[in-house]
């Protein structure tokens, strides 16, 4: 792992110091500056103009309490977040994530990172995240409803088509999106569309949304395999997770020809090594909201696991699609051990840095999840643009714009990490190409 130089030290320092106890976000933050030291050496002014520490410090940090009525009538107290990181590149755009584990660094770590992605796409998005610390397992449809609507009533005051735009994320799919986006329609008396992205086909969702993000990173995987005369087919590939982004990377990589070998969710994960059946996972997990399990139980030629590392599946690709910091050293070295020669990044920093470093030592290709899992937050825009336009595009054209925006931030990787001395470095790739189109417009921007 390239070390800091002394003045991105500095900055680090600062940032830790800043930010108290929130380790993720300092792991995000000295992900990117470790790539910056190039860019400093050709680009002081991106020191002397104090570019670093306003890039690290989010505009606004929004906290508040979400009170809901559970469904025996007792008073539910949750803590609900918007962090709107970034607004030079346009309106703060990024998902709402609900899980027990969020907290102010989670959501500032997946904001900062969002900036960077938005970036990356090309299109005209800042960067923000939001949540809450809301557990929806277990809870009836009801309850998932009415803290929604809580949640709405206090995020209603700081969001709009033009300002800030929510979508989902962990524990935030196209119900939730409804019952937040019906919230909203009722708190402002407009049919705003543009105010969240992820809605339904009937009420100005844009089609390809919701399969966006695993395809994206599939089409991204591919790009890099090209790149060496080959492709999914005949490949034997892992996915971690088993939510909305691991599901359609399972279902373009089986299109492309691999053969998806294992799953997971947080209770375990299967092996079924025919490939996994795409319709019963989908039945299983977006429709019963079922535990992973219960496919093993259904299917005679798969087997659950419920200790031990999805990474000791042999494979040739692995796609982690489920949260952050799910593939840490033991988990690279397995897969190393095994064959594995690529791994593309569905989910936001499910790499820990220590097996980041083994990919890089070990001739593992490795796409970070700021590029490869860009296509959500991409059709998210498109979204955007449909809704502005108040147009609704086919799914084959929707799919074929997501996949020529995966082609060109590949591109725009891979040439940025050639131009700065460390080809095939998509790390490196990513967060140059993206801080230098943040930060020269931030500067043309002024000081506000
Ligand atoms: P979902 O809620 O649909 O699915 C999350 C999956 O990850 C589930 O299988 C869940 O298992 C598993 N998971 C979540 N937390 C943990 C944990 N702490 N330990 C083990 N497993 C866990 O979320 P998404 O598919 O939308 O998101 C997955 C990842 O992709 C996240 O990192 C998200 O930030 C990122 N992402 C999502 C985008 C989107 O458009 N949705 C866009 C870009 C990135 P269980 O059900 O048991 O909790
Ligand atoms: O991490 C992400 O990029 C997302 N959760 C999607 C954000 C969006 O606004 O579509």
């Amino acid at each position: 792992m390239p070390e800091l130089t002394a003045e991105l030290q500095q900055e680090f320092d600062t940032v830790v110091r800043r930010n108290p106890g929130e380790a993720e976000f300092h792991q995000a933050v000295r992900e990117v500056l470790e790539s910056l030291g190039p860019v400093i050496d050709r680009r002081p002014e991106y020191l002397e103009s104090g570019i670093i520490s306003r890039i690290c410090e989010p505009n606004r940090q929004i906290i508040f309490k979400v009170n809901w009525l559970d469904d025996q009538n007792r008073v539910q107290t949750n803590r609900g977040f918007r962090v709107q990181f970034n607004s030079a590149l346009g309106p703060y755009k990024g998902g709402l994530r609900f899980h027990p584990s969020v907290y102010l660094g989670i959501i500032k770590f997946l904001g900062f990172e969002q900036v960077f992605k938005n970036a990356l796409t090309g299109m005209p998005i800042g960067g923000g995240k939001g949540g809450s610390d809301f557990d929806p397992k277990g809870k009836s449809d009801k309850e998932i409803m009415k803290f929604c609507q809580s949640f709405m009533l206090e995020l209603s005051h700081h969001i709009g088509a033009d300002t800030d735009v929510p979508a989902g994320d962990i524990g935030v799919g196209g119900r939730e999106i409804g019952y937040l986006f019906g919230q909203y329609k009722k708190l402002t008396g407009r049919y705003e569309s543009g105010v969240l992205t992820g809605k339904g086909l009937t009420w100005g969702g844009s089609r390809a949304r919701t399969e966006a993000t695993g395809y994206g990173t599939v089409f991204f995987a591919d790009e890099m395999l090209k790149l060496t005369g080959e492709s999914f087919e005949g490949k034997k590939v892992v996915v971690s997770g088993s939510g909305n982004v691991a599901i359609y990377a399972l279902e373009k990589a089986q299109q492309l020809g691999g053969t998806v070998v294992a799953m997971s969710d947080s209770g375990g994960y299967i092996v079924d090594e025919g490939g996994i059946d795409l319709e019963q996972m989908q039945e299983l997990k977006e429709i019963r909201r079922g535990r992973i399990s219960e496919y093993a139980d259904a299917n005679p030629s798969a087997r659950f696991v419920s200790d031990g590392q999805i990474w000791d599946v042999p494979c040739d690709i692995a796609l982690p699609c489920a949260t952050q910091n799910e593939l840490p050293l033991a988990g690279a070295e397995a897969l190393i051990k095994n064959g594995c020669t690529l791994v593309a990044e569905g989910a936001n920093m499910p790499s820990t840095p220590e097996a980041i470093k083994a990919f890089r030592a070990n001739g593992v290709r490795f796409a970070p999840g700021k590029a490869a899992n860009a296509g959500g937050v991409a059709t998210s825009a498109l979204e955007m643009q449909q809704n502005a336009s108040r147009d609704s595009w086919t799914f084959e054209y929707t799919e074929e714009r997501l996949k020529e925006i995966m082609v060109g931030i590949h591109a725009r990787c891979a040439e940025t990490a050639d131009e700065y001395g460390s080809p095939g470095d998509y790390v490196r790739g990513a967060n140059i190409s993206s801080f230098v189109r943040v930060a020269d417009t931030m500067l043309a921007l002024g000081v506000i």
